[in-house]
């Protein structure tokens, strides 16, 4: 179905001028909609083979936007649709959404330590906004940040050799460069097990260019709030790391460029200790594992989906998915070298 005839079913203001592709995501098709009325929107087909349950999605979202707008925060805006006031229509089929489009607002795919503060400030006061939202949330994919199954998923991969990668060279060095972790990396599903982590409503998909900010570097608001659900604050604290820290992009391949930087680091905590003022110190003193948890738990899944035949991410050329891995590998053990700096850090603040 064509995309004006999709918006046509959503209550916009003005007259559409164009539709056009938008940004860079992964997961799903993001157009933004041009009008002649007083505001633009973003049109996005919600890519329902990876979230199951849209009906649990969007509910999630309208309650955490009602939540964060009726605390005077800045968050998005969804349009009901016409027919059923839900905000998405589907066909039964494919699933779309509008929200109103933020002018004047940048995304940034690397930032600068003033920057990180910022944003960590950002996320920090996100987590604390939602603390204390009455509605029920639910997984919108059910153990989506869950170590435990995503190791389960590799080990499945690498049984079903569905594309016959398992004998490239290669793919068992990764293999073998990865297991030994496995066990340190599942410490939050353990400490969740003996009661003393909880869950709580978090982003879980805070990458750098998940933020927007003004012409002056201020956060306008958080965006992307597909996977927002109960999960430990590792995801937020730790997917932010995964992307702003890393010295160059997560699918760049020239790997001997990746490093860990201490000072996205230092920035991004201090603002986030700042604005999550919720922590318990199990939580705070994690944050270094965090910080390695996610490039670890991203090299797995970019390598399953390597070892699958590529089902998952979209990807722009055959060994996308395999230098998408090699280069969180390599972010994976930079970080573990400056765990006893992170830790040193934290304690300081
Ligand atoms: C996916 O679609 P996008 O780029 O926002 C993925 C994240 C990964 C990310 C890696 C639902 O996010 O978990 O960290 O790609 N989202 C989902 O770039 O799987
Ligand atoms: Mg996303």
């Amino acid at each position: 179905m064509n995309p004006f005839e999709i918006v046509s079913f959503f209550d916009l203001r003005g007259h559409v001028l164009d539709v056009k592709p938008l940004g860079g995501g992964l997961i799903n098709d993001t157009f933004r909609v041009y009008t002649d009325g007083p505001e633009d929107y973003v049109l996005q087909r919600i890519n329902n083979a990876i979230f199951k349950d849209v009906e649990l999605l969007q509910h999630n979202i309208d309650c955490a936007t009602a939540h964060i707008r009726k605390k005077g925060g800045m968050t998005l805006t969804f349009l009901p649709c016409k027919a059923t006031g839900k905000t998405y229509w589907t066909d039964g089929e494919t699933y779309w959404r509008v929200s109103v489009f933020i002018r004047d607002s940048y995304t940034y795919d690397t930032v600068n330590p003033e920057y990180s503060y910022y944003a960590g400030k950002a996320f920090g006061q996100f987590e604390t906004m939602l603390s204390d939202i009455p509605d029920t949330l639910g997984e919108t994919i059910p153990d989506f940040h869950n170590m435990e199954l995503r190791a389960r998923q590799l080990r499945e991969a690498v049984k079903a050799d569905a594309v016959g990668r398992m004998k490239e060279a290669e793919v068992q060095a990764i293999l073998k460069d990865l297991l030994p972790y496995e066990q340190e990396m599942c410490k939050a599903e353990r400490l969740y097990r003996e009661g003393k982590l909880p869950k709580r409503i978090c982003h879980c998909d805070t990458k750098v260019n998940n933020m927007l900010f003004d012409k002056d570097g201020n956060v306008l608001c958080v965006i992307d709030l597909d996977t927002l659900m109960p999960s430990f604050v590792f995801s937020d604290f730790g997917d932010f790391m995964r992307t702003a820290a890393n010295t160059v992009a997560e699918d760049d391949p020239a790997i001997e460029k990746v490093d860990f930087r201490m000072d996205i680091f230092e920035a991004f905590a201090k603002g986030y200790l700042e604005g999550a003022t919720f922590l318990t110190p199990i939580e705070k003193e994690n944050l270094p594992y965090a910080a390695c948890l996610f490039p670890y738990m991203q090299a797995v899944r970019f390598f399953a989906d390597y070892i699958n035949g590529d089902t998952y991410y979209k990807i722009q050329y055959p060994e996308h998915n395999l230098v998408r891995t090699r280069n969180q590998v390599a972010l994976f053990h930079a970080a573990l070298l400056r765990v006893p700096q992170m830790k040193a850090y934290i304690d300081s603040l």
